[in-house]
Parts: C-alpha cells; sequence; structure tokens
C-alpha cells in the first residue's frame, strides 16, 4: 500500500483492525477520539487551553502556528446520528497521509508540505448578491455556528473513496446569514491565493486560485456541510483547515479546501477543474457510476486503507437527500 508513511507494524495493525470493522455497522464503533479527549480534559488539558492566549501576546508572529487553535474548545462537538455510514471510517493516519492539495503539490503526500498553511489570521468575505457584504474572522463566524459532527463517504473522481468525521455546519446556516438577494442563483467560493506560502501555486499552467461552485439550492441542502474540523479536532492543515466544504454525493474535486470567499451570483462559476479541462470536470459532477470520466470508469472504487473494492453508488449513496435537485435539468450534463 504505497499511500501509508507509516512503519510496516503500523501497516499490519491497520489491516486487522479494518478488517474486523468492516462488518460493523459504522455507529457501533467506539468513537476512539471522544474517550482521547475526555481523557486530556480531565487532566487539565481544558484550563491550559485557556490560559494560553495571554501568552500568546507576547510572541512574534512566527510562533502563532504553535499555538492551540482558537477554537479548539468546541471540539469533540457532538455528532448527529441521522448521517450513518455503510463503511468504517478511514484511519485518520491513512487520510491524513493521502491527500490531494494542489496548492501544496500535485502528490498524494502534501500532508508535510501543507503545514506551511497559516490558518489564522483568517479572514472570510461574503459578497456579491447579498443584503450587506462582509468580511469576518474565521473564529467569529465558527463562534456563530453550532457545530455538529457528521460521518460521510468521501470519492474522489480518480475512483478512490474514504469515509470521514467531519466537524462543521450546515452550509445553509451560512446562506442565512449571508442573506442573499433573489436574483442569486449559484454561490462561487474561493480558496487563498499566497504563491510564497503555497508553492503549488507557483506552478502558473493552473488558473489559480482554486474556486468552485454551488447552485444556491444545492448550498441550502441538509448535505451541504462546512467542516471546519475532522476526526473531533479542529481541522489538519492537509484536509482544507480552516473552512472546507463537504459536499458527499458529488466528486471530490467539488468540496473546495482552505475557502477565503463565498460570492453569491447571478452567472454559473466556472471551477478550477472546469477551466482547464472542461471535457473530464463538470460543474455539477455528481457521483454515477454508469457514466465514466473519459478516461477510466467509475464503476467500483478503491477504498483507502482497505485494500478492497466497492461497487460506486449513484450520488455516492445520496440520492434521497439531493435527487430531487436535479429535477428539471435532466437535458444538463449532471455527471463528471
Ligand atoms: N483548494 C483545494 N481544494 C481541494 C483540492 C485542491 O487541490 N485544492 N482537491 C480536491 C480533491 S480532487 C479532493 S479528492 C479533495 C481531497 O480532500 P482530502 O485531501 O481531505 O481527502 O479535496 C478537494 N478540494
Ligand atoms: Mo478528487
Amino acid at each position: 500500500m504505497p499511500y501509508l508513511l507509516g512503519t510496516e507494524s503500523e501497516t499490519r495493525a491497520m489491516n486487522v483492525i479494518r478488517r474486523r470493522g468492516w462488518e460493523l455497522p459504522e455507529r457501533l464503533a467506539t468513537p476512539e477520539h471522544l474517550a482521547f479527549s475526555r481523557r486530556s480534559l480531565l487532566a487539565g488539558g481544558a484550563s491550559a487551553l485557556a490560559l494560553a492566549p495571554h501568552a500568546a501576546l507576547a510572541q512574534r508572529v512566527s510562533d502563532l502556528d504553535k499555538m492551540p487553535d482558537p477554537t479548539a474548545d468546541l471540539y469533540p462537538a457532538k455528532r448527529n446520528e441521522k448521517y450513518v455510514l455503510d463503511r468504517p471510517i478511514t484511519d485518520e493516519k491513512i487520510n491524513g497521509n493521502y491527500n490531494n492539495f494542489y496548492e501544496f503539490g500535485t502528490t498524494k503526500s502534501v500532508a508535510a508540505a501543507s503545514q506551511a498553511l497559516r490558518t489564522r489570521p483568517w479572514t472570510v468575505k461574503i459578497d456579491g448578491m447579498v443584503e450587506k457584504p462582509i468580511e469576518i474572522g474565521i473564529d467569529d463566524l465558527i463562534r456563530k455556528m453550532t457545530l455538529e459532527e457528521r460521518t460521510y463517504r468521501h470519492r474522489c473522481v480518480e475512483a478512490w473513496s474514504m469515509a470521514i468525521a467531519w466537524t462543521g455546519f450546515p452550509f445553509a446556516k451560512l446562506v442565512d446569514f449571508a442573506r442573499p438577494l433573489g436574483s442569486a442563483k449559484y454561490v462561487r467560493m474561493e480558496t487563498f491565493l499566497d504563491a510564497k506560502m503555497a508553492p503549488g501555486q507557483r506552478a502558473t499552467w493552473y488558473p489559480w486560485p482554486y474556486v468552485e461552485g454551488l447552485s444556491l439550492a444545492e448550498a441550502k441542502n441538509e448535505l451541504a456541510f462546512l467542516a471546519t474540523g475532522a476526526y473531533g479536532h479542529p481541522m489538519a492543515k492537509q484536509h482544507g483547515a480552516p473552512l472546507r466544504l463537504a459536499v458527499p454525493w458529488k466528486y471530490g474535486f467539488k468540496s473546495i479546501k482552505s475557502i477565503v470567499r463565498f460570492s453569491f451570483v447571478e452567472a454559473r462559476p466556472k471551477g478550477l477543474w472546469e477551466a482547464l479541462q472542461a471535457s473530464e470536470y463538470g460543474f455539477w459532477a455528481n457521483v454515477n457510476p454508469a457514466v465514466p470520466h473519459p478516461r477510466w470508469s467509475q464503476a467500483t472504487e478503491e477504498v483507502i486503507g482497505t485494500g478492497e473494492r466497492r461497487p460506486t453508488l449513484l450520488f455516492n449513496g445520496y440520492g434521497e437527500y439531493v435527487a430531487d435537485l436535479y429535477k428539471g435539468l435532466e437535458g444538463e450534463r449532471l455527471w463528471a
């Protein structure tokens, strides 16, 4: 398994866990991170976190990265049991070492390079067709929302998949907060742009910054989720800290990472991948095993960390939530 960076014995241990966990309904598995954070709270971890910001005032900016996340006290959030998986959650180590984050490189091994991402201060801009455009600091935004945990599947267009416990809030809450005008039909999202911080952005053949979009109806669908954390703590940088989209019924590239801007617009936004190769990466990009990518089949997927292939499901198994969104759009290219 080339995607594992761990030792041989870790690799073997994870295989054993996976094989045993395979038959268990996901919700019967013990959420290891809950037990862990309860332990650290009992050990006085909470008071240590509360005191830390004072010390920060005297620190140089370069030390900011070593500070605890300012929202760490919000984790782990209560799991919303409505969204159940048909497979175990992917091991955090495997997930955290197998990423697509082109700002930090074009391989799956960008975990180390992406630690250069500075996530504070982080300002989110909300503009376009809204009652009042605003800029808001990420910590203020997060504290205006109620965080919850959701377990979701993730299906990359490259035919591999994972299952993650995200923490975050429904996109619908951000739409409420933004108060879009009636003329807004789509939401355009943008990732940071800083080639000094992100070496991948020095590659000029990509139309940086990374952009993606949803229709407003999709953004308001109950499944559309803005994730601020994963695995019971603030999000690791390689997953797209401090704010990342999760739209599990679509191919993974739609789930834009490290978002700095939401624009409510009338015209359909063009994402980075669509701008680069429209014949392979369309706007809707809904998962459909019956519609192959121009260069490979989408019928099955490799479940990362298990060595297994499974049949891919229509809308990645989320049809009951999202199929209605596409009624009347049958003439459109709804699949990647
Ligand atoms: N800004 C940004 N967002 C991105 C990407 C990227 O390269 N840059 N890759 C996308 C793709 S193709 C996938 S599959 C997922 C991967 O998320 P993960 O690394 O947390 O599994 O992020 C998506 N969001
Ligand atoms: Mo992807």
